[in-house]
């Protein structure tokens, strides 16, 4: 898996993104999925997927032990997710700039969370916290075959 940008490679990142099931319920993936869009990063990967229990628990298996923990994999596989690769040169830190502060009341006007959520447990999307977790995410949530490397042709016009 290649990635086809101007940059250095090292300084390419990935990112998962994932719309979760409120955002999909109320109609916000093509608002959400624009925002990123639009910001100038390259989509890798791209389904409408109905998380499995398992996926969930190992995908959120650092807030195991927090009291919320049985909501949010109730809340995670309550309908189907929106599951994205996003490459770019600090895509990881800037996707996490873009949706916001994790408590929507506290996320900024602008960012997906701030304009889009009022609360914690239904924030409309997740992010990865580290250039790992953004491949550790991607190989969980994708199979080989469904990420695609390719040039987009705006990329001179975004990369010096
Ligand atoms: P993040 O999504 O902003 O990275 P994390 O702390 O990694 O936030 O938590 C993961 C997800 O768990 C949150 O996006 C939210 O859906 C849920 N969550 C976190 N804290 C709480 C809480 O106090 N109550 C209910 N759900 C929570
Ligand atoms: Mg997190």
């Amino acid at each position: 898996f290649l990635p086809h940008l101007v940059a250095s490679m090292e300084e390419v990142e990935q990112t998962y993104i994932m719309i979760k099931p409120d955002g999909v319920q109320r109609g916000l993936v093509g608002e959400i999925l624009s925002r990123f869009e639009k910001k100038g990063f390259k989509l890798t990967g791209l389904k409408l997927f109905q998380c499995p229990k398992e996926l969930a628990e190992e995908h959120y298996k650092d807030l195991q032990s927090k009291p919320f923990f049985p909501k949010l994999i109730d809340y995670i596989t309550s309908g189907p997710v929106v599951c994205m690769g996003w490459e770019g040169v600090g895509v990881v830190a800037s996707a996490r700039k873009l949706i916001g502060a994790t408590n929507p009341l506290n996320a900024e006007p602008g960012t997906i969370r701030g304009d889009l959520a009022v609360q914690t447990g239904r924030n409309v999307v997740h992010g990865s916290d580290s250039p790992d977790n953004g491949k550790r995410e991607i190989g969980l949530w994708f199979k080989e075959g469904e990420l695609c490397a390719w040039t987009a042709v705006q990329e001179p016009w975004l990369v010096e």
